[in-house]
């Protein structure tokens, strides 16, 4: 049996919920309350010591990292193979599950620059929130999520993942400009890998980073990629009403400074 620990709302598990439904495969779900730290229960240190989503376990199989997970998926089940029989498109499919472990960065820092940022300057008093970034083990994410609590939109951070996103956005561009999906013209597990993370920015109402910036490819591709049976099951259905509401106010707020930071 397939089980998989994920978030609601974590664009990571967006991604691994993707393949799951792409894949048509029967799995088990854990949902892990991120906000509340269910990811620090030392039952579940033990399958992801990182304390991040997603894992998979597979009859005793654990595999974390959202990027392996999708890419174990899809040698499973009866649906056709997402990475391409052609050695060169699946290298390139490689390619974009390696770019997005630079892009899952990115998006973090824009997430909590905007709507965490406004979510828990709100639920939060400052001693709560300096206890709360304390506790995180690593103290370089504590370090970075401390200065995007304190600097929102006008953060450092959020300048490394314009700069990574502006990459991302152009290989995109330029993949697209021939052809309907990342690596030809049909549907891969690198548009799997992509969606999640596309998607969230454009929740974000941060799609002037491709609508102002001469990527005209990327909007229909998103489009193309939301038209799947796949979206709604993996993202539109866990994301509630009030959270898309937020997500897009935060974002809308703060695109004033993030479009004067483009270069
Ligand atoms: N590279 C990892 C990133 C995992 C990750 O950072 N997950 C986030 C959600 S998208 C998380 O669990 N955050 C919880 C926390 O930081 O406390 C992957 O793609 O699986």
């Amino acid at each position: 049996m397939l089980k998989l620990y994920h978030g609601a709302s974590s664009v990571c598990s967006q991604k691994a919920r993707l393949a799951l439904f792409e894949k048509q495969l029967e799995w088990e779900s854990e949902l892990l309350d991120l906000p509340s730290g269910d990811q620090f229960h030392p039952d579940y240190l033990k399958l992801n010591p990182a304390a991040v989503v997603p894992t998979l376990v597979h009859d005793g199989f654990v595999l974390p990292e959202s990027s392996a997970i999708i890419h174990y998926l899809d040698g499973l089940g009866d649906a056709p193979k997402l990475v391409p029989d052609d050695p060169a498109a699946a290298a390139v499919t490689q390619l974009w599950l390696v770019r997005t472990i630079g892009v899952h960065e990115a998006i973090n820092s824009m997430t909590f620059a905007t709507a965490i940022r406004d979510a828990e300057l709100q639920r939060r008093t400052p001693e709560e929130r300096e206890r709360w970034l304390s506790s995180i083990p690593n103290p370089q994410i504590g370090e970075k999520r401390r200065d995007l609590m304190k600097n929102g939109p006008e953060s450092v951070y959020v300048d490394g993942a314009l700069h990574t996103m502006r990459m991302t956005l152009s290989a995109m561009n330029a993949a697209l400009e021939d052809a309907a999906y990342l690596t030809g013209d049909a549907y891969s597990l690198a548009d799997t890998a992509m969606t999640a993370y596309i998607d969230r920015l454009d929740r974000l109402a941060l799609d002037g980073l491709w609508t102002q910036t001469g990527f005209d490819q990327v909007a229909p591709w998103l489009e193309r990629v939301r038209q799947r049976p796949s979206y709604q099951s993996a993202v539109v259905d866990y994301i509630p009403a009030e959270m898309a509401r937020m997500q897009r106010m935060s974002g809308e707020t703060a695109w004033p400074v993030i479009s004067k930071r483009l270069n």
